[in-house]
């Protein structure tokens, strides 16, 4: 079994509980904060069989495709972005390019429901 731990941007976090529960996966929905932008976006813990990994990361693929986020005060990650802004190809200050989703995979050892 594998637990999916997926930070997902806020505004693809009911389509993607929407695609998971048609396809039969469970999944339980963190509000949580991104901790450089101090946005909201929400966090999905996903149980899985090992063999349903595959279409559960798909899943999300496809329901949550990355976008450049613009953000009036960054002001706080100023030298992040300074930095960003030297390197050609790299996002222009006030600008950041957000996953769609950022996602870890984790064995898991048990998983009992009692
Ligand atoms: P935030 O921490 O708010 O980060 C939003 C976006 O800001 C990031 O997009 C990245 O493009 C940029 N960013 C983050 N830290 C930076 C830094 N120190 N310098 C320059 N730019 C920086 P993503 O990488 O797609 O991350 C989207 C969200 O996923 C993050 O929101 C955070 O909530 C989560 N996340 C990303 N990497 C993580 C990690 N290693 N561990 C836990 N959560 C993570």
């Amino acid at each position: 079994m594998k637990m999916i731990v997926a930070v997902v941007r806020d505004e693809y976090a009911s389509h993607l509980t929407e695609a998971l529960t048609r396809k039969g996966f469970g999944a339980t929905k963190l509000a949580s904060t991104g901790g450089f932008l101090k946005a909201g976006n929400t966090t999905f813990l996903i149980g899985v069989p090992a063999g349903q990994l595959d279409d559960a990361l798909a899943t999300i693929k496809a329901t949550c495709p990355a976008k450049r986020s613009i953000k009036g005060d960054l002001t706080f990650a100023e030298g992040a972005l300074k930095s960003a802004a030297a390197n050609p190809g790299q996002s222009a200050p006030g600008a950041v390019d957000v996953s769609g989703a950022t996602v870890f995979v984790l064995d898991v050892e048990r998983m009992i429901k009692v």
